[in-house]
């Protein structure tokens, strides 16, 4: 295996894409992690991370992101920052500091300001029916406002073995002003050792943070675990511990690759979907099912797919 690159959820199927290309011309795992990150942060129809993210309750859209080397364990976050177009951008820089590497809400954005990252109205209009929608059923029919959300979460592996992972998103739709998800804290929706491999997760970043369940991934791994063994056991065990000790988990799904590109994927939901691709094979987009508490999945179908973007373009309509 030369290189390969694995992220969650459909949505990230055109950044590995495109960074398929990267990768082949013998270019990083980092640049091939920007690249795509990138890609889902800057379309607008992608509702979860970056330009076009869901706002919190005050309709006010701030973003979490993440970088990771897996070489040197360099990490840089951003939590919270506000009006900045690629949050992504901003943690691989921040990866490259000694001090300071995770910053937060005014302080990030002083800092993006200072290193010139541009500066955007990151809620669209349509972000913002959305926003009027749900707080209109929210009040009228009681609907949990934590419903909907997607974290992109991506690992790369490069020809020279090195591994990057990385995060992005605009966290829970509604959450409550200053709340930071698992995303950009390493270890919960990130972590990767490129002596070993690396994991990401989406999901409900209160629960998937109380079991550290990505660098308890690459712990596995890193004892011999397979890649997929060690999302299964990962995401059964905080699960059934969730439930044992609390009555219920929140969603929990992740991805994992080690550093011979073999991958693996668990969930403890239905629909959750994965993009994968590797020096011979195409990006592929998979949809994944849990039966009786075990991870399967199948090529997405034509009708899948057709049904995803017509789903993310609909017109947005209020009753
Ligand atoms: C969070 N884990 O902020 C993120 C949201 C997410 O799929 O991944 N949703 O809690």
């Amino acid at each position: 295996m030369k290189y390969a690159m694995i992220a969650t959820w459909r949505m990230a199927v055109e950044g590995i894409t495109s960074s398929k290309q990267i990768l082949e011309k013998g270019g990083t795992a980092g640049d091939a992690i920007e690249n795509a990150i990138k890609m889902v942060e800057d379309y607008p129809f992608y509702k979860s991370v970056g330009y076009g993210g869901l706002p919190n309750e005050d309709c006010e859209v701030e973003l979490d992101a993440a970088y990771m080397d897996g070489d040197t364990l360099d990490i840089g976050a951003v939590a919270g920052i506000k009006d900045y177009k690629n949050p992504i951008s901003i943690a691989r820089k921040l990866s490259k500091e000694r001090f300071n590497c995770f910053l937060v809400g005014a302080g990030a954005e002083a800092y993006a300001h200072k290193e010139g990252f541009e500066r955007v109205n990151m809620l669209t209009d349509r972000a913002k029916m959305h926003y009027q929608k749900r707080r209109k059923e929210t009040i009228e029919k009681g609907l949990s406002p934590y419903d909907g959300h997607d974290t992109v979460g991506m690992i790369a592996l490069d020809s020279e073995k090195k591994m990057v992972a990385g995060t992005s998103t605009s966290g829970l739709f509604m959450k409550k002003r200053g709340r930071v998800g698992d995303s950009p804290l390493s270890g919960s929706g990130f972590y990767v050792d490129s002596e070993v491999g690396g994991a990401s997760a989406t999901g409900l970043g209160e629960d998937l943070m109380k079991g550290c369940i990505s660098y308890e991934i690459v712990r596995l791994m890193k004892e011999g675990y397979h890649p997929q063994e060690a999302a299964d056991k990962a995401v059964e065990d905080l699960n059934a511990e969730l439930k044992k000790r609390r009555g219920k988990a929140g969603d929990l799904s992740v991805v994992c690759l080690n550093n011979k590109g073999e991958f693996g994927v668990a969930t403890n939901i239905d629909g959750f979907s994965f993009s994968v691709m590797t020096d011979d094979m195409e990006p592929t987009v998979y949809v994944c099912k849990n039966v009786n508490g075990k991870t399967t999945y199948e090529v997405a179908s034509e009708e899948w797919l057709d049904a995803y973007l017509k789903r993310i373009k609909s017109p947005i309509t209020f009753d």
